[in-house]
């Protein structure tokens, strides 16, 4: 809950501020410092050592590895690799239940695999797989529950353990969101047998693209290190199936460097987030999705829903915004089981899951991070007040 300590803390503005022409978007990259960057580019020059395991990498990966409090990091190219790796690396076989209600990249990954995504429908109140919806989704082909910390709040974990250890499943999880997150006193990056973070431009912390997969279990780190590099042990030697990835030396710059910063970037997400919840607490039909978990969230994304009985639909209203050089998004819209190959492969579920369905009606999703300032979020709650307030009087 936000306590008014927190919102009066906050310097909004009730009145709206002028126009501005400025383009508000979800996902402007974070910056790093640039001169840290600089050097750490300088070193990588001087190195001559560009990619394959190098020094800024092998330095990141220690640093996250503290910063996470997880035993193993292994840096990959993007998020979407590393799933598909965890997932070779584990072993996973036949189906995998995921939920439907996330970025398109995980149900790829593990299709991209040869694996089905059996799709799992959400609690519409945390938009992370219903737990309750699991157990009814397995069969014998089933091998693994891969849940996404979506927004950053952390899954059901305790309740995917006990199902998945009573029907021996492994557990993965995407946490591409939820970089820097807590769960139950530990860091996120902790949890199941593996976790995935996604570092792309968009997130709260990134490397321009890159990912990070987590785990405290040795042998398994070793598979994934090895499967990220082609299945190379040592020169000459393949012990594994592989695949090409690896991380640059220039993306761990940009880690390394934008590492310095997280505590401010984290200040300003939040200081985004309590602003949003002041702007919209009074403008009906809209309501701030909220952080449930104050001291544990990276704040970084802003998730609004707008109610159906509002006098524009969520679409009308992001028109609106669009129009006002605001560029809200509709995270995510639609399901990955509405989308090809998905509907065309499983079409079993296009009737299957009420509650990802309406809550892709109902979201989106506004700008935040160090490109957004307080002006800009009066701004941005100023055009909803208005959208919705004309077209009522209309
Ligand atoms: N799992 C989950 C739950 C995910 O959300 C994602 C990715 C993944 C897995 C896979 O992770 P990676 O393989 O990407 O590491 C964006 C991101 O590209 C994607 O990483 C992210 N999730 C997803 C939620 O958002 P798009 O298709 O919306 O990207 P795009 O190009 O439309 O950009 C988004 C916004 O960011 C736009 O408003 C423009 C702005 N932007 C973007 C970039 C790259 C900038 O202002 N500057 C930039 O440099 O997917």
């Amino acid at each position: 809950m936000i306590t008014d300590d927190l919102r009066d803390s906050v310097p909004y503005q009730e009145n709206p501020v002028p126009d501005s022409d400025r383009t508000l978007h979800v996902g402007q990259p974070n910056l790093s410092d640039r001169a840290a960057f600089d050097r750490l580019v300088d070193e990588m020059y001087e190195n001559r050592w560009f990619t394959n395991n190098g020094q800024l990498v092998q330095r990141l990966e220690h640093r996250l590895s503290e910063y996470l409090q997880v035993k193993h990091v292994v840096l990959v190219n993007n998020a979407t690799t590393g799933l598909q790796i965890a997932s070779q690396a584990l072993g996973l076989t036949g189906e995998v239940i995921l939920p439907a209600f996330t970025f398109v990249a995980t149900a790829h990954a593990l299709q991209w695999v040869g694996l089905k995504p059996v799709f799992c429908d959400i609690d519409p109140q945390t938009h992370c797989i219903d737990p309750l919806k699991i157990e009814a989704l397995i069969t014998e082909q089933t091998s693994a529950i891969a849940g996404v910390h979506v927004w950053g709040r952390p899954c059901p974990t305790d309740a995917i353990d006990e199902i998945a250890s009573r029907h021996n499943l492994a557990t993965l999880y995407d946490a591409a969101h939820a970089f820097g997150c807590r769960h139950q006193g530990r860091m996120l990056g902790n949890f199941g047998q593996c976790e995935v973070f996604s570092l792309h431009a968009t997130k709260f912390f990134h490397t321009f693209e890159g990912g990070a997969v987590t785990t405290n279990d040795d042998a398994l780190a070793e598979k994934i290190r090895l499967m990220k590099n082609f299945g190379f042990e040592s020169m000459d030697r393949v012990v594994e199936l592989g695949i090409n990835g690896k991380m640059p030396e220039v993306c761990a710059a940009m880690g390394l460097a934008s590492l310095e910063q997280l505590d401010d970037v984290l200040e300003i997400n939040r200081r985004n987030y309590l602003a949003y919840d002041a702007g919209l607490s009074d403008i009906p039909y809209v309501h701030l999705h909220p952080q449930t978990n104050l001291e544990g969230t990276n704040f970084h994304y802003i998730v609004v829903e707008v109610d159906d009985d509002a006098p524009l639909s969520r679409d009308e209203l992001l028109k609106r915004l669009h129009d006002s050089q605001i560029l809200a998004r509709r995270y995510f819209f639609p399901a990955c089981h509405r989308m090809e190959p998905y509907r065309t492969l499983y079409p079993e579920y296009l009737d299957a899951l009420p509650e990802t369905d309406r809550l892709c009606q109902r979201i989106m999703i506004l700008p935040t991070g160090t490109a957004i300032s307080p002006d800009d979020i009066s701004r941005i709650c100023a055009t909803i007040r208005s959208s919705l307030t004309r077209r009522k009087a209309a």
